[in-house]
């Protein structure tokens, strides 16, 4: 096969990843889990090009020559290695997710590349190896392989560092867009920063195991109470850690803060929401499918709101969407 199309889809964590331990190999400080969304899809098709003497990347219609071709070009290399083919390749891509939802792309994103270019290039990878692959592009895009519930295993090394399917209860989160903007301070440069300046950071890296244990067995015990209880602690602990960095580091804006308050007063009232937050002001509440439009209702003053679920992981497509359409400025679909 010289071409392959792919597509895969953002995840929430829920208990979060904040922190590499090996930034070289991409392995994480401690483990996390997610939910893996049925919105927002990342569509990446990849064509080799033997007679082409580098990569190109075009990127939401627009021919890219900046840092997300360069880590795209970077992440082929790794394919190239592993399968012995040192063609260039035409990637392109497109994410369904508006800018104004917030939601980082780069899970969605080298997900969905790591199965078109494995595919392209003539890997047939499981699910685990394709898990790993993609970890070298995005520590979030591990567990965005995966369909439904993912734990990402931190691992002691690349082999031992994959996300797998977790069995839960059937959730919802509410999406609430607080600011469209630009986040301020990236997250891979802030994760950074946090492991190199916070002393807090040793009790995050242990506490978060402790977490993913306690969130683990919640899951299995199908406690939903619990699980929200470990997801707002556990956002809250990543902000307060990010914020004990230097220079400190605040993702959280007033408005957010209002969010998490309106899921106490929800809770108060008897209706289950618990919020979460990833490297930007947005919110997630967490509920239960029956609850959610009443969710969505109590925080739309708050921002646009959109229900999501679980959904689908990595799935290679059968014609390439972008076929007749690959140069900069065509239409997309
Ligand atoms: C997460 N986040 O678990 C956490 C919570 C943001 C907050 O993973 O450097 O884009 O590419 O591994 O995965 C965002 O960081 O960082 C992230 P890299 P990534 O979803």
């Amino acid at each position: 096969m010289t071409h392959a199309a792919a597509r895969a889809h953002p995840n929430i964590a829920l208990v979060k990843y904040w922190g590499k331990r090996d930034e070289a190999a991409m392995l994480p400080a401690a483990g996390s889990m997610s939910m893996t969304l049925d919105a927002f899809a990342t569509t990446t098709s990849v064509h080799l090009d033997a007679s082409a003497e580098s990569d190109s990347f075009v990127l939401n219609g627009a021919e890219d020559t900046g840092g997300a071709f360069a880590r795209t070009s970077r992440f082929l290399d790794l394919v190239r290695t592993l399968a012995g083919d040192d063609r260039r390749a035409r990637v392109v891509s497109h994410n369904e997710a508006p800018t104004a939802a917030g939601l980082a792309s780069s899970a969605s994103g080298f997900a969905a590349l790591a199965l078109a270019a494995s595919a392209a290039y003539g890997l047939d990878l499981d699910e685990r190896a394709l898990s790993r692959l993609a970890r070298r592009g995005s520590g979030s895009a591990t567990r965005s392989v995966i369909p439904g519930y993912a734990v990402w295993h931190a691992g002691d090394d690349d082999a031992s560092s994959y996300a797998e399917r977790i069995e839960a209860p059937d959730l919802r989160l509410v999406i609430v867009t607080v600011d469209a903007g630009p986040k301020a301070v990236s997250s891979r440069e802030a994760m950074r920063l946090t492991a190199e300046t916070s002393p807090f950071y040793p009790a995050w890296v242990s506490s978060t195991e402790e977490s993913l244990a306690e969130m683990t067995a919640a899951c299995r015990a199908g406690d939903v109470t619990r699980i929200g209880e470990i997801t707002e602690s556990h956002a809250l602990r990543m902000h307060a850690v990010i914020a004990s960095s230097l220079p400190p580091v605040r993702y959280l804006a007033p408005r957010s803060i209002a969010v998490f308050d309106a899921a106490l007063a929800l809770r108060e009232a008897g209706v289950t929401a618990w919020a979460t937050a990833d490297a930007g002001p947005n919110v997630c509440l967490l509920t239960t499918p029956a609850e959610a439009e009443t969710v969505a209702a109590a925080v739309s003053g708050h921002g646009a709101v959109r229900i999501v679920g679980p959904g689908p992981g990595a799935a290679l497509l059968p014609e390439d969407p972008f076929a007749g359409r690959t140069r900069a400025g065509d239409a997309l679909p």
